[in-house]
């Protein structure tokens, strides 16, 4: 029976969706656009408000703490290296941030981050937004890790990050009825050759909050954030290797970024926060990168044979040989294409 039933759906069902998506999409978009209005004039102020950053000592997340410090909220600044939250602070503080508290702690081990959460909600007394910023990338093919647990950091730090932060927080989120920001990344539905580990932590992390969404209901907002190519240390080649290290790598960053234009951080951390205080679920910055969604559901072919025609390379050849390198070596477009912190 269960049998019948589901040959019947499987002819069925395409029909169906069809003409449920002819009558519902258009009442939908026009009922979308009118919340997103409201929402606009409706914007929440964070002055005086607590925000938590992970990943704040560069790049996306150091800047969406200058940000969050020009609409005056208190800050809590997570990362690894104290002299860089430091003076993160000290801007921070500069631009109208009235508290700033550095906490250098590991997003990876699960005692920091209860740490980090109980230490910011015992100083301020509350916390407002969380934003799970924190995370690296990787550059380099599956079959080259020799070692394959040297790959290990990259769900740890993206996934697991998240996820420990987002577990102590959310007690404290549900009292003042906050926000959870996540930067994900466009790579969660883009097959970028040399970035298996990455794109996988990313998609894991949007359909991880995707769900807790759900859960949550309308208690705490999550907004999933997912850029494209953003000026900061990791698109100016800071990447986790094969052995397990964090490189510098300015050639393979050419390899992997191509022509594509960067993004400058500043706009991009101006979008997320504007985003986050409107209560947006989504946001895709540089917004063009949304596009690729589209190519990824009707052309998924074309675009796995673009990435592996213009990216890849054979075993023979160096990475730096790869079509994509040649083409910005060519063109000479990395001075027009990228902004000048990262060329
Ligand atoms: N730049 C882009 O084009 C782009 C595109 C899509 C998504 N993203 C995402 O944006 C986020 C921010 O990256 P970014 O581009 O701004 O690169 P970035 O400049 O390298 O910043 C990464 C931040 O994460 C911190 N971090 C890394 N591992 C950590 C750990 N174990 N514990 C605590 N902090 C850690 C780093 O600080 P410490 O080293 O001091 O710990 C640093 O502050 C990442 O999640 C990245 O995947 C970036
Ligand atoms: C935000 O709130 C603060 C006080 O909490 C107030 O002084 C400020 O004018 C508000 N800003 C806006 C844009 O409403
Ligand atoms: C969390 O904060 C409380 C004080 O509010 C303290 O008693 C407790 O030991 C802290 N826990 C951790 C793990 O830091
Ligand atoms: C335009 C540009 O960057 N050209 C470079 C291409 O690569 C050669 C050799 O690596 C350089 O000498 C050129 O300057």
């Amino acid at each position: 029976m269960n049998e019948f039933v589901n040959q019947i759906l499987n002819i069925g069902t395409s029909a169906i969706a069809f003409t449920t998506l002819i009558c519902f999409l258009p009442p939908i978009l026009c009922l979308r656009f009118c919340l997103s209005c409201l929402k606009s004039i409706f914007t929440e102020n964070v002055s005086g408000k607590v925000v938590l950053i992970t990943g704040a000592s560069s790049g996306i997340g150091e800047h969406l703490a200058y940000e969050y410090a020009r609409r005056g909220a208190n800050l809590a600044l997570i990362a690894r290296r104290r002299q860089h939250l430091e003076n993160v602070a000290e801007t921070s503080r500069y631009l109208g941030a009235p508290h700033v508290l550095v906490i250098p702690a590991d997003v990876c081990k699960v005692e920091d981050s209860k740490r980090f959460i109980n230490e910011t909600v015992n100083h301020f007394g509350r916390l407002d937004h969380l934003v799970n910023n924190a995370g690296i990338a990787t550059m380099s093919m599956f079959e080259e890790f020799t070692h394959i647990t040297n790959a290990a950091p990259v769900m740890e730090t993206n996934f697991w990050g998240s996820i420990y932060s987002t577990h102590f927080a959310i007690p404290h989120l549900r009292k003042s009825r906050g926000k959870i920001i996540v930067t994900a990344s466009s790579g969660a539905w883009l097959p970028a050759p040399r970035m298996t580990f990455y794109t996988a932590s990313k998609a894991a992390q949007v359909i991880f909050f995707e769900t807790l969404r759900v859960e949550l209901g309308g208690d705490i907002g999550i907004t999933i954030v997912t850029p494209g190519l953003i000026e900061s240390e990791l698109t100016k080649g800071k990447f986790l290797s094969k052995e397990g290290n964090m490189v510098f790598d300015k050639e393979m960053r050419d390899v992997q970024v191509s022509a594509v234009p960067v993004e400058s951080v500043d706009r991009c951390a101006k979008a997320i926060v504007d985003s986050a205080c409107r209560g947006d679920r989504y946001l895709t910055v540089p917004s063009w990168m949304k596009v690729t969604i589209l190519w990824k559901i009707f052309l998924p072919e074309i675009l796995e044979w673009c990435n592996r025609m213009s990216l890849a390379t054979g075993p023979e050849k160096p990475p730096t040989e790869a079509p994509s390198k040649k083409i910005l070596n060519f063109t000479g477009l990395q001075r027009i294409m990228y902004p000048p912190s990262i060329q």
